[in-house]
């Protein structure tokens, strides 16, 4: 069975994490996690790679151990360390560790004071309030890991999208390689670009619905089939992923692919909007009386009903179709519109590539400007950088902007914002910078009325210019921090401050309901790649994406800006 490279990527956080519980070597785990990152980050499968004979430790941060570590796990699907890790620790670890706040180390701690090891021992500690007692847990922590205990117990287990997607593109590549079939689409909640997917929902054309369904059953990483007929199926994938399969006719293709994108409410919508017509909609067409008057495309089914055509990204009945109706559909921003990019980091601190490679690959990139925002000296696992390491990485950057031809670097810094609000860097540095990127990543869960104060303080700051991944949330990993963000986009507007739409495809944060309310607030937003190696420009597409979900237009976009009209609207007038 094929193994992509987020199968690979989980086994070897799997495996750091349990080193971690077991307290190994630091450099070892850490060995481990760069290695993931580096394979969530590859535009190709390395299996790909692998078959290809390829030598794989010319990838960044993969030894031999390593190498031959994805080799074993592309051939068998399965590793023996990870195997022997399980065996030797106590079963419900992975399950502790699954749990939104418990890393590695809180894990130990746990083990090791109380001697929980599973979920439910975890639930009864926290039910008598020992957790509470453990150095750096608290009452709160305990609060929240026993919600976290629950959503778990209860979970209808969503995907984060970007995790999704490469099993969801093989899979249809592979169902269209189908005698037959003319057409295959994944619809559902991936076609509307959802941040995160239930499951996947694949659409059909063949005349002979049967074999598509039997070829679909076949496909190699099925782990069950939970139901198969004539004209659909569901499945189960190994990676614990459900696919519904739908196969219709080509004259029923454009009505079925509009019912199966949804979403349920605005189909409900539209199918009412048909009915004051005397029109029937279903998957199948649009019918008056018997007759089927229109459901080869999706435009015939809007416009059945008076509509123009509706893109998916904008279809979850939160106004579209009154948009729509009135003529008023936003002119939605798309990748080609951006024209820099405003957040990207290089080997001087967490990045993995060159100045001059960022430079190169964003101009490869369409882009005609890149801000060079390196962590500041607070965040030391990113070797964040101090003043005269920024003023000096500043002076590469001019002497580099003199030799490029055809892409503006800027000069920035993406500055942590201490637990107190204040800024990681003097005043007097970050006067001598194009732009100033703030952001947390650290007390994430500080309480509402706190984490909102210290942000507003950040954006107090006269050189602060950009709230960089606002929540600090990472999809299915880390919750958002709770903040006022009505307050916190009012509290830009009046600054002269932006927001970002990070577009790392674990962050997109802002997500779509505080971009759009960005907008409504006047607040321009920066769709940023946060590149941390040259390949990741493409992050912008998934960054796109989530803006026009948040129905922003090109307008709404600080960096669809040409760089002399953003230079003027960098500069706080405060
Ligand atoms: P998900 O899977 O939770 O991420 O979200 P969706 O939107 O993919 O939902 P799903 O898989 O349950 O169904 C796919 C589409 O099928 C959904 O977006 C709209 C359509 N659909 C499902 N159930 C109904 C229904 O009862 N009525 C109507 N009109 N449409 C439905
Ligand atoms: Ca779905
Ligand atoms: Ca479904």
């Amino acid at each position: 069975m094929p193994v992509h490279n987020a199968d690979i990527a989980a086994m070897f956080e799997e495996i750091a994490d349990l080193l971690a519980v077991k307290g190994d070597n630091p450099f070892r785990i850490r060995a481990y996690r760069t290695a993931a990152r580096t394979l969530r980050g590859l535009g190709s499968e390395v299996a790909e790679l692998v078959k290809a004979g390829e030598d794989l430790t010319r990838l960044p941060g993969i030894g031999h151990d390593l190498a031959a570590k994805i080799e074993e796990a592309v051939r068998r699907g399965s590793l023996a360390k990870l195997r022997e890790l399980h065996h030797e620790l106590p079963r419900g670890l992975t399950a502790l560790l699954d749990l939104p706040g418990l890393g590695p180390k809180r894990v130990k701690q746990l083990q090791e004071a109380l001697g929980v090891h599973t979920p439910a021992q975890l639930r009864r500690a926290a039910e008598a309030g020992r957790v509470r007692a453990l150095p750096g847990f608290g009452a709160r922590t305990e609060q929240r890991l026993l919600a976290a205990l629950e959503a778990h117990a209860s979970r209808e287990r969503r995907f984060p999208r970007y995790e999704v997607r490469p099993y969801a593109e093989a899979l249809a590549a592979y169902l269209r390689a189908g005698a037959g079939v003319t057409e295959v689409v994944i619809a559902g909640s991936y076609r509307r670009a959802c941040e995160t997917v239930g499951d996947l929902d694949l659409l059909a054309v063949a005349r002979d619905g049967a074999a598509v369904t039997q070829r679909f059953a076949d496909y190699d990483e099925v782990r069950r089939v939970l139901a198969r007929g004539p004209t659909r199926a569901t499945v189960i994938l190994h990676s614990g992923i459900q696919v519904d399969l739908r196969v219709v006719p080509r004259t029923s293709f454009g009505a079925a692919l509009h019912y199966f994108t949804g979403n349920k409410a605005h189909n409900i919508a539209v199918r009412r909007l048909g009915r004051r017509r005397g029109l029937k909609i279903n998957e199948y067409g649009v019918f008056r009386g018997e007759r089927r008057i229109a459901g080869r495309t999706e435009a015939e089914v809007y416009r059945s009903v008076g509509l123009p055509y509706i893109v998916p990204e904008l279809r979850e009945n939160r106004g579209e179709i009154e948009a729509a109706a009135a003529g008023r559909l936003p002119r939605l921003v798309e990748r080609a519109d951006l024209r820099g990019d405003l957040h990207c980091h290089t080997v001087a601190s967490d990045g993995r590539d060159s100045l001059r490679a960022m430079a190169e690959a964003a101009r490869a990139a369409g882009l005609d400007y890149l801000a060079i925002t390196e962590h500041s000296r607070r965040l030391t696992v990113a070797h964040g950088l101090d003043a005269d390491r920024l003023l000096r990485h500043a002076e590469a950057i001019d002497r580099l902007n003199e030799e490029l031809e055809g892409i503006t670097l800027l000069k920035g810094v993406e500055v942590d914002i201490l637990e107190n609000g204040e800024l990681d860097l003097p005043d007097a540095v970050l006067a001598r910078l194009d732009l100033v990127i703030g952001a947390i990543h650290s007390a994430f869960t500080l309480p509402r009325a706190r984490q909102t104060s210290r942000v507003l303080r950040a954006l107090d700051h006269p050189h602060f210019t950009l709230l960089a991944h606002p929540s600090a949330r990472l999809l299915g990993k880390r919750a958002p921090c709770d903040l006022d963000m009505e307050r916190v986009i009012r509290a830009a507007r009046e600054r002269g401050c932006y927001l970002e739409l990070n577009a790392q495809p674990e962050r997109l944060d802002l997500d779509d309901v505080h971009a759009r309310m960005a907008k409504a607030e006047g607040v321009l937003v920066s769709i940023d790649s946060d590149a941390h190696a040259a390949g990741q420009f493409a992050n912008l597409d998934a960054g796109v994406a989530q803006a026009r979900r948040a129905w922003l237009e090109p307008a709404d976009v600080l960096n669809t800006r040409a760089l002399r009209d953003l230079r003027p609207l960098l500069r706080r007038t405060l």
